[in-house]
Parts: C-alpha cells; structure tokens; sequence
C-alpha cells in the first residue's frame, strides 16, 4: 500500500491494490481540513514543571499562530530521557504537558498535539540524520555543553545527539515554521544544515525550515540569577511554574534579584534583573518597554514586583482552571493522544518513504 500525503495539507491519500482513499485526517482523530496552509511543527519536553519562560517563549506564541498553520505540536519524551527521568513521573508530565498545550489555547481539533515516542518515524529518521550530520557540528553546540556540566555523571550519547533528533522531528513532517525561544537557535540552524546537505546529494526532500521568535521574551532570564536562561531544572525559586498558585507567584516575584539601585529602566547588561521583569510584563501586557519606563518613572522596585506578579497571575490562572478540568479526565487525554499519534505516523510515510527510496532502503 503506497501513502500520499498532499503538499501542505493534511489530506492523507491512501492507494491500495489500485484503490485510491482520499482521508481528511482520520476519522476519529484531528479534523484538518484540506487547505493551502504551511505546516508548523514545535516540540515541548515533558522533562519537569512548565515554567513562564516555556510559556512565553514557546506556547503563547503556538497559541498566535494555530489558525494561521497546519500546527503539530508535539510532547517530546524521547528528548527527556537524555536527563535520567523517573518512570511514572514522565508518564504523567506527558499527560499533563498534552494538557497544558490545551489549556493555554491549542484547540485539540485543529492541532495534531501527540507524544514523539508513538511514533517511530522520529527514531527512524533521526538515525538517517545522524549519518549526515558530523561531529564537529555537534560539538558546537552550546546547550549540550550547558547540559554536560549540569549532568557530570551522565554524560550520555542522547545528549549529544540531541540536536539530530529534534531536525528529525521537525523535517519529518515538511514543516515550514518553528516557534521556539531563543536558546533553541543554533539548533535550528543545524536541522537546516542538514536538511540543505541531504537536499544537496539526493534533490528536494526536506523543506528547510524557519524558525520564529516572538517579539518579546524570547529568553526569559531566571528570577534569582538574571543572567541565566529560567528553566525548569533549576532549583525551585528561580522559575514561576505555571501551575504555580498564585501566593507563590508573588512570593518568588518578591524575592526575584535586582540591583543595588532604585531606578526602573530597561538595560540588559547593567540591569538584568529589572530588565527581565519588565520584559515579562511587556509580553504578557501588551505594552512596550518605553511605556513601562515612563509608567514607573519615580516608583520603587517594589511596585514593579507587584505589577509583574498581578500580570502573570492574570495570564497563568484561566490555564491553571482548564489544566485542572482536563487533568480529571486523563482517559480523554490518552484516547487523544494514541489516537493522534496514528495520524502522526500516516503523515511521517510521505517523508520517511521518500528518504528510505532516495538512500536505497526500497
Ligand atoms: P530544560 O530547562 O529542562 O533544559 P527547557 O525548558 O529549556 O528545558 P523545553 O521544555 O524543551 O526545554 O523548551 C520548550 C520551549 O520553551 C523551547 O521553545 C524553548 O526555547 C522555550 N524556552 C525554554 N526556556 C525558555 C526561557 N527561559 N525563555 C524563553 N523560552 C524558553
Ligand atoms: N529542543 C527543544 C525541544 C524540541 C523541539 C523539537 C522544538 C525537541 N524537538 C522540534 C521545536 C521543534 C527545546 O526547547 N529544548
């Protein structure tokens, strides 16, 4: 049985002993309709709690861009385990992460939201991918060596190979946009390098992919050492969770490090604790830095601190109401996750066939 997938839609074209099926996604699954939108691929790892800075510089931007793209947003378990998980812990922050996409605004009818280890074609590419992909090129990036001290006891193949698995996920599917924070940069440039170097010896098989930052905080720095990215494994008061309640929220905002000064403006190198928070109040507001320089003319850090606090609560709580309802039914969640993963699969044919025949597996 051959499996076609039409150019930039997601109408699944079956033939079968010379009968040709036309499916709009599957019958159960995500309803896509045929149309002429890009495709948008972008990937969470289920490795910890969200943070604000998962939120603003990933999610919400998903959440602009959903009607504008075909959107596949994946959970991506298989890049998690390169940091040693605890079982039962990554099967429930898969759950809740599927959750989280749809609490934030992702509507599960029109994105294919699904977990990458249920589908094998991101192994399968990944593998074809590493043989493109030289050593030197990995040993460039700058997250792997972040990662390698962070972890000096497990100092693993995965980590390293990391980059090739995250081109697989996002060439598997002919994806034209990737909305991603701004650390994930130089792995976005590899993902082209490769594509462009495959596309060099076998003609047009990938489409080589854009990446796309928001405008506003597409690095959001950690509330206790501004100088470093927020991530969610770092220790506990450095980050807002979004799930955090929102009497945490205040207390870590109120405990964020800023300067020995008194005066609010927007200076990254001298003043990155304050900078940071009024970038965040800057995304989530709506309002510019220039705007938000004059609004606290003469007024203390601690005022930028409560409003920082008011506007993220503000965003993070209708979230956290939808994360709760859907968390009760875990059921609905599955059924949708392993129903997607189907469509998933069907979809990675196209691509993955094509790379198997052009490297002489067919
Ligand atoms: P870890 O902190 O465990 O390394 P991570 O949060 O950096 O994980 P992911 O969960 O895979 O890694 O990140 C998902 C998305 O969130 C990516 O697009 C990443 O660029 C973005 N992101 C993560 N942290 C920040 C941050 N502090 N500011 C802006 N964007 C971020
Ligand atoms: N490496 C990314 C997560 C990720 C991803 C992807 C993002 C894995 N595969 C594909 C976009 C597209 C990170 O943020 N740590």
């Amino acid at each position: 049985m051959d499996i076609y997938v039409i150019p930039r839609s997601f109408t699944v074209l079956y033939i079968y002993d010379n009968i040709v099926l036309l499916v709009l996604g599957t019958k159960e699954g995500v309803k896509m309709q045929e149309n002429t939108k890009k495709i948008l691929f972008s990937g969470v790892q289920p490795s910890g709690t969200l943070t604000l800075g998962n939120y603003i510089g990933a999610i919400r931007n998903f959440n602009l861009l959903q009607d504008e793209y075909n959107c596949i947003f994946c959970v991506v378990d298989m890049h998690a385990i390169t940091v040693r998980q605890e079982p039962s812990l990554l099967r429930r922050r898969r759950l809740e992460l599927a959750a989280l996409y749809i609490a934030s605004g992702l509507d599960p009818e029109k994105n294919l939201i699904y977990c990458q280890s249920q589908v094998s074609g991101h192994a399968e590419l990944n593998w074809v991918l590493c043989c493109f992909t030289y050593m030197g090129e990995l040993n460039r990036m700058t997250q792997f060596k972040d990662k390698v001290a962070k972890h000096p006891d497990n100092i693993n193949a995965g980590l390293y190979t990391y980059p090739v698995l995250m081109a697989a996920d996002i060439l598997l599917f002919g994806t034209d946009l990737v909305p991603v924070g701004s650390d994930q940069k130089q792995h976005l440039e590899i993902a082209r390098d490769i594509a462009t170097r495959f596309n060099g010896i076998y003609g047009d098989v990938f489409t080589i992919p854009d990446g796309y930052f928001g405008k506003a905080g597409t690095r959001v720095m950690s509330l206790s050492d501004p100088l470093r990215k927020m991530s969610k494994s770092d220790t506990e008061d450095s980050f807002i969770a979004m799930l955090d309640e929102p009497d945490v929220i205040r207390r870590k905002m109120k405990r964020a490090v800023t300067d020995s000064e008194t005066e609010i403006r927007f200076d990254r190198e001298q003043k990155p604790g304050v900078s940071n928070l009024l970038e965040i109040i800057s995304a989530l507001d709506n309002v510019s830095i220039e705007q938000l320089e004059q609004e606290f003319a003469g007024k203390g850090y601690g005022d930028l601190k409560n409003r920082a606090a008011d506007v993220v609560i503000a965003a993070l709580e209708p979230i956290q109401h939808e994360h709760k309802k859907l968390m009760a039914d875990k059921a609905y969640l599955q059924t949708m996750l392993d129903k997607n993963a189907e469509t998933a699969s069907k979809l990675s044919y196209r691509i993955l066939n094509k790379v198997y025949r052009k490297i002489g597996f067919r």
